[in-house]
């Protein structure tokens, strides 16, 4: 009898001793970071801009929290991604444009996971030109990616996948979340090449929005009159800019974009299609392109015939990105992860809409400065949406302070889970610093931005620009010079100056030392 009662209580220890053991590593939460790339909040439904609908995407935001105020520090892909990667302002860690490569030696984020027990990987795009560190498996695009039949580069072995690179990404982070150690809780990064240029649809959606005109951005036609000379100077106009065959699908052969020296990739682009699917893409394209050459349109109607081919294009991958957030999040719930799993949706920054005329992003505007960021799991807020001001800069230290890990001294950010947590947080004023000034002709500046003012110096061409967001959400009324705001304007180059020196930029000039 004694024996039986030792027995049971021994079976019960032993019990009691495996369920603590697993709660302790159930409660470290797994994470998954979701990176699109440009993809601009007014494209996500939960931010109230009625252009589609991102039911998956919406449901993070019911489930968590979204942010109004979400920015980048240097609007550009590459950079984007190591500001995360490190918590570092892009000139400590050194990937200021994307003609750069990443210091993979230096320490990631997803490193200090890895060394606290997390089972890592990145899938998708990732475009630092060196290969992942800090990974047990990542799967990665070479450079930019191919929306068709796509190459990836597994764990060092490049080859080509057949499909959509949209549902090949979200593939390759359920294979691996299926085959990853279970005894671990995991971080994953799974970050979309879409809706990046030159924005080509999933064959399911080349015929969604045919029937919608959206709206023109009521500064669609701006003239950039009270803007220094880098707004006039840009090339990221809808109405001249744009690519007949590589943005607007006017075209399958390429001599028009021979002479505009884009024929190189639109070829290659077009080439990754099988000839069946080259067939069907043309079948879908050729009506429009029909009624394109007999309206003969130019002037404004041709700049707004541009807008809204190219929404229609840009919103198509978006429908596809949005279904697999779905795929994603379908996939957690299947197996009992969603409770447990942190998910972060953003993107590597904003992107024009046709707000200002414009395409692309790397200015610090809003529409291009702000990012989408919304945020889920346990212990976060539900249904909450903030105007905290927060930084992917502070991303990295979010992660780990959400993981319940120590957070190094050297990262430039600043943890916001007070706010996630529905508390007070963020930042008074955010430093921003762009340098790439090649592609789309974008003067180098750096700026800062408070809760109602923002401040830019395009410093090579030693211009400034000073808005009042409250009344100019625009930015279509430069302050700078103005009687009236002196005090304003000497307010901010002071706290300018506090941020040049308090993030260590010395890569531009220096305001008052
Ligand atoms: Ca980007």
């Amino acid at each position: 009898m004694n024996y039986l009662k030792n027995m049971r209580f021994l079976l019960q220890a032993i019990t009691l001793l495996i369920s603590v053991t697993t709660i302790g590593q159930k409660q470290r939460p797994n994470i998954i970071y979701m990176m699109s790339d440009d993809h601009g909040y007014q494209a996500i439904s939960a931010y109230g801009y009625d252009l589609n609908k991102t039911p998956h995407i919406d449901k993070l935001a019911e489930e968590g929290v979204l942010f109004h105020r979400a920015f980048v520090t240097n609007s550009i892909c590459g950079p984007s991604r190591a500001v995360m990667l490190t918590g570092k302002h892009s000139h400590i860690n050194g990937f200021k444009d994307n003609h750069s490569t990443f210091d993979g030696s230096q320490q990631t984020v997803s490193k200090l996971f890895k060394n606290a027990g997390y089972q890592t990987a990145v899938v998708g795009k990732w475009h630092l030109v060196s290969e992942p560190q800090g990974f047990d498996y990542w799967n990665i695009v070479p450079g930019q990616g191919d929306y068709y039949n796509p190459d990836f580069i597994e764990n060092g072995i490049r080859k080509r996948v057949p499909g959509y690179v949209t549902n090949l990404t979200t593939d390759f982070a359920i294979n691996w979340l299926e085959k990853r150690d279970k005894s671990k809780p995991f971080f994953l990064i799974y970050q979309q090449k879409a809706p990046h240029r030159n924005w080509m649809p999933e064959p399911k959606y080349y015929h969604l929005f045919d029937s919608i005109q959206f709206p023109v951005p009521d500064n669609f036609f701006d003239d950039y009159k009270t803007r220094s000379s880098a707004a006039t100077k840009q090339e990221m106009e809808i109405a001249t800019d744009m690519h007949y065959a590589y943005d607007l699908k006017l075209a399958f052969d390429i001599s028009e974009e021979q002479r505009k020296g884009l024929a190189g990739s639109w070829h290659s682009i077009f080439n990754r299609m099988t000839s069946s699917e080259k067939q069907i893409y043309k079948e879908a394209y050729q009506p429009s392109i029909d009624i394109f050459s007999k309206a003969n349109l130019s002037g404004e109607q041709l700049a707004i015939w541009k807008y809204q081919r190219y929404m229609r294009e840009y919103l198509r991958c978006v429908q596809s990105v949005d279904d697999n957030v779905g795929r994603l999040m379908d996939y957690l719930k299947a197996n009992n992860l969603d409770k447990n799993t942190i998910v972060i949706y953003t993107s590597d920054q904003g992107f024009y809409l046709g707000e200002h005329g414009w395409f692309d992003k790397r200015w610090m505007y809003e529409e291009s400065f702000r990012t989408p960021l919304i945020v889920k799991g346990p212990g976060i807020a539900k249904g909450k949406q903030t105007y905290s001001m927060v930084q992917n800069l502070d991303f990295a230290e979010t992660l780990l302070h959400l993981a319940g890990l120590p957070i190094p001294t050297d990262m430039q950010g600043k943890s916001f889970v007070p706010v996630l947590k529905g508390k007070k947080g963020g930042h008074d004023a955010l430093y921003y610093h762009f340098y790439e000034n090649q592609e789309h002709r974008v003067a180098k500046h750096i700026g800062i931005r408070t809760a109602r003012y923002k401040l830019i110096w395009f410093y090579e061409l030693n211009e400034w620009e000073l808005y009042d967001l409250e009344t100019d959400k625009r930015e279509m009324h430069n302050l700078y010079g103005k009687k009236e705001f002196a005090a304003i304007e000497n307010m901010m180059k002071a706290q300018l100056s506090s941020l040049q020196q308090r993030y260590k930029d010395n890569t531009s000039p220096q305001l008052l030392r």
